[in-house]
């Protein structure tokens, strides 16, 4: 630990050096993070932000592209290089085809860099030519955010914890039942332990599909090229002292190499250097899934903004050494599900969300702000007539039958007290009101030259998170 602390500090002060050496010299570079739980849309997201700071024509809001600031934008070779590329070009293909499907799921870590070629506006205007600002994109899952919760428990002290949470969940009372019948102090044997990860990784896989955010390990559930290596060869036990050789000794051991091996580097490598951070959330996905998964998606989302807290954390401050992540968005996704009538709610209920997280504890000076975004509109408003009078609607092409069809997904309270609170009461079913949702597919697009991909308030987005730095 202390060996660890100490090369810490080294790696960071040579870096320091190295950064403030060249500074002068080499071009500006914000690394913009992107993260969220899988499916919130982070992939649409960076996909529709970088053909729309390309093609800059429906960007009004993002000031450097209004006044013309941005002179070019194109893609350059990233940085780092032992993460795989952003696959940018694939997943523009597939949503601007003449019949366009959403971009497969990604699993793992990503990254992008858009450089921009930017004339300096102000004082300095026509004293100096335009110069190169370099947008590092780092796509990553929120699920590795919720890893850091892991850092600071014991095996025993997670086990119960996870034991706990299973009761309540889909799948959970099933491997607790298996659990009840193992002895944790009996010699390991290896097929026992991976029928164990296996039936606890399953859980976790059944609660996700039923709308529980906070499933972690992350890892679990998005084990990439570790699956079935020991790493991920663990599950909580009772008990909490287990002799040498014994299953409980063992897996004791895998989950501190978990966190050793997995959970640290990914924080030291990857989100030490962020510099700005987009959190995206499926706030209307957790509502049609009900009271227990929105409450869920609170208790995650409140973890996943305390990894922005370097403070609260000693792993976290040793490797940020004082710097910060200088702004967070925290935006609510698919937007386009609802009337722009609507969208003021929505936006509400992810400003709650934020500020019950802000409360326990400040970003040690990050900027924050909330809001509704849609990386890429699927929908256009209507208001029909309906019994009780008239009723905004959106209507799109349905991703099951590819027919029209107009939507109204319920109406949601002008205080989001009125869901958040039923939701920590533990409510089954939501009392005043039923929220659906439906997949639209995208829309076949006519881009005018000039125009990246329709959106919502995806230039606000852009101007909260780089508009002081273009
Ligand atoms: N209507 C609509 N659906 C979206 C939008 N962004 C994402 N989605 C949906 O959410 C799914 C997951 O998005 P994706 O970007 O792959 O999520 P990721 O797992 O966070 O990368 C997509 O397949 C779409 O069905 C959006 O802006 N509007
Ligand atoms: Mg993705």
């Amino acid at each position: 630990m202390v060996i660890a602390s100490i090369a810490d500090q080294i790696t960071r002060t040579v870096e320091g050096v190295s950064d403030t050496l060249t500074a002068p010299f080499s071009d500006p570079v914000i690394r913009l993070g992107v993260t969220g739980l899988s499916r919130a849309g982070k992939t649409v997201f960076i996909t529709s932000l970088v053909a729309n700071l390309m093609d800059r024509g429906r960007m009004p809001q993002l000031e450097a592209a209004a006044n013309g600031a941005i002179h070019t934008a194109y893609l350059q070779p990233q940085p780092d290089d032992t993460v795989p590329r952003f696959r940018y070009e694939a997943h523009l293909d597939s949503l601007t085809s003449a019949t366009p499907v959403w971009p497969g799921g990604t699993r793992h870590i990503s990254e992008l860099r858009l450089s921009l070629k930017v004339q300096p506006g102000g004082l300095l205007a026509g004293i100096t030519g335009p110069r190169t600002v370099h947008i590092d994109i780092v796509d990553y899952p929120g699920e590795w955010l919720l890893d850091l919760g892991l850092l600071d428990q014991s095996f025993a002290e997670w086990s119960q914890a996870a034991l706990d949470r299973a009761k309540g969940r889909p799948g959970g009372a099933d491997y607790v039942a298996l659990v009840a019948g193992v002895d944790p102090t009996v010699k390991l044997d290896e097929p026992e332990a991976q029928v164990l990860a296996e039936r606890f990784t399953a859980h976790l896989q059944e609660a996700r599909e039923a709308g529980f955010s906070d499933c972690s390990p992350g890892r679990f559930l998005l084990p990439g090229d570790l699956a079935g290596s020991p790493v991920l060869t663990f599950a909580p036990l009772p008990g909490a002292r287990y002799p040498r050789g014994s299953l409980g000794r063992e897996f004791e051991r895998r989950f501190d190499s978990y966190k050793r091996n997995i959970v640290q580097p990914f924080f030291r490598n990857h989100f030490a250097k962020i510099d700005r951070q987009i959190v995206l959330v499926d706030v209307l996905g957790a509502i049609h899934a009900g009271p227990a998964a929105l409450d869920d998606l609170r208790g995650a989302m409140a973890r996943i903004l305390g990894a922005f807290r370097p403070g609260r954390n000693a792993f976290l401050s040793r490797i940020f050494q004082g710097r910060r992540v200088e702004k967070i968005l925290f935006a609510a996704t698919k937007a386009d599900h609802l009337h722009h009538s609507q969208h003021p709610q929505l936006t509400a209920i992810v400003q709650a969300l934020l500020r019950e997280a802000k409360d326990r504890a400040d970003f040690a000076g990050a900027q924050t702000s909330a809001m509704s975004i849609a990386a890429l509109r699927t929908t256009v408003e209507e208001t029909v007539d309906h019994r009780d009078g008239p009723l905004d609607v959106v209507r799109g092409r349905l991703l099951d039958n590819d027919k029209q069809a107009a939507f109204y997904p319920g109406k949601l309270p002008d205080d989001p007290a009125h869901l958040l609170a039923p939701a920590r009461a533990g409510s089954e079913i939501w009392l005043d009101a039923d929220y659906s949702v439906m997949n639209f597919a995208p829309a076949a697009l006519i881009r005018r030259p000039g125009d990246g991909l329709p959106h919502i308030r995806l230039d606000k987005a852009a101007q909260f998170l780089l508009g002081d730095r273009l």
